[in-house]
């Protein structure tokens, strides 16, 4: 087949007819982006409102990290870990002091971090906290979203992500989420805890910000019975939510700090997960890798990654356009039959959908919305999240409000 001038319809076909099904994609095809904007295979321009789940919070090729990818994918990409490379080193430097840790232990997913984490936080608590061996149990919450591997989804409860994918890891309690109660109990009746994992705000779940207090009161609670504070940042960390990390939002900082996404600004999968000395040096040589984790293109793209949210202060812009966003999409939920609240922090936003009289009608805006220049997926059928690069400006995201505003009325 002549794959050189592709519709896009014949290329949603290729993908239909060539890939698995594990996804339900909006029907757009994207060939190009730049900043908050992309372009499909007909040059037509949308504001990304998506972001590729917060992986390009410093918006779509931008330069600065596309030109340290260039310049270290003409020298060397990859040595695995069985050499030192030059750039690794640089890059464990700069990422532990931007973050404030020990160390850091680099991988390339989101899931294998948190992976890694878990791994961890068992090694920890058998080896220092000295529970008995294959006995420690790590507390998640309800609704929890921490990746697709077999040991993430034995403790998922969503039955689209679990169901069949049995047997599961077992050492996992879930409890309610934004509920440090419940936290509390489990620590008092079960001497075996290792940690407490958790997303500062769920993502996956809805943009669900837990009550204020809540993270400070948990890690207050794993301090005392001397488990492990896990925070995946995977989606909320590097400047998303108006903060470098949501958890700054309490003055926490986490035991196990869990990074990816935004960590290459969309460019490669980069991963990482930081501690302190005392719970990292647990890990050996021969305990725990990937060929892949700290490769130097990644070392080289994240130090960029990290240096562009710095310096174009990205955290202020997503935390200051934030409020300006949550208040005008409230004030028209107010006069609004089908908009019905909008939650978040800084830059990371859903606006609830009623859809009692019309059930697909979330994913019928989004397709309104796509026609109207502005690109953003419904989850869980109702909800629309809404999580533009932060490097959008104060006049993009106002005309942005307009369009939401604008298609959302021709509904109403
Ligand atoms: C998909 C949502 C976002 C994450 C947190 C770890 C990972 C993720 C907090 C794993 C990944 C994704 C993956 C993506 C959809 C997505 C997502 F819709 F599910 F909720 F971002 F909003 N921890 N989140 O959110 O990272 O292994 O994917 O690099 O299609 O599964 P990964």
């Amino acid at each position: 087949m002549n794959t050189n001038k592709l519709s896009a319809s014949e290329l949603m076909e290729l993908e239909n007819n060539f890939g698995a099904h594990n996804y339900h994609p909006l029907p757009v095809v994207l060939e190009r982006g730049e900043g908050v904007y992309v372009w499909d295979v007909d040059g037509k321009r949308y504001y990304d409102f998506l972001s590729a789940y917060s992986a390009v919070n410093q918006g779509h090729c931008h330069p600065k990290i596309i030109s340290a990818l260039i310049e270290q994918a003409k020298k060397l990409t990859l040595t695995s870990r069985a050499f030192y490379n030059s750039q690794l080193g640089k890059y464990e430097e700069y990422v532990t002091r931007y973050f404030g840790y020990d160390k850091v232990l680099p991988m390339n997913t989101g899931a294998e971090a948190v992976e890694t984490a878990i791994k961890l936080c068992r090694k920890w608590s058998y080896e220092k906290k000295g529970l008995a061996e294959n006995t420690a149990q790590i507390v998640v919450c309800e609704n929890n979203f921490h990746g697709r591997t077999t040991t993430i989804v034995s403790f998922s409860i969503d039955p689209e992500a679990k169901n069949h994918y049995g047997p599961f890891t077992p050492g996992f309690i879930v409890i309610p989420y934004n509920n440090s109660a419940a936290l509390e109990k489990v620590l008092n009746e079960n001497p075996s805890i290792a940690g407490f994992l958790l997303e500062p705000i769920q993502g996956e779940a809805g943009v669900f910000v837990p009550d204020e207090g809540y993270l400070k009161k948990c890690y207050e609670l794993c301090k005392q019975h001397n488990a492990l504070f896990i925070a995946d940042e995977v989606q909320t960390g590097i400047a998303r939510t108006g903060q470098l990390l949501a958890c700054d939002y309490e003055g926490v900082r986490p035991d196990i700090l869990i990074l990816g996404k935004a960590l290459s600004g969309g460019t490669c999968p980069v991963s990482a997960v930081l501690s302190d000395n005392e719970i990292m040096e647990v890990i050996h040589p021969g305990q725990h890798g990937s060929t892949f984790g700290g490769n130097p293109i990644a070392a080289t793209v994240a130090i960029a990654a990290l240096e562009v949210i710095k310096n174009e202060k990205l955290a202020e812009n997503a935390f200051r356009l934030g409020k300006i966003f949550r208040k005008e999409m409230q004030a028209y939920c107010g006069q609004s039959k089908i908009a019905s609240f909008v939650r978040g922090k800084g830059l990371l936003n859903a606006l609830v959908i009623n859809n009692q009289e019309h059930k697909d009608l979330a994913w019928d805006i989004c397709l309104k919305l796509r026609e109207n220049g502005l690109l953003a997926k419904p989850t869980h059928t109702n909800i629309i999240r809404f999580a533009p690069p932060l490097v959008i400006t104060e006049e993009q995201l106002h005309e942005c409000i307009g369009i939401i505003k604008q298609t959302i009325q021709t509904f109403e």
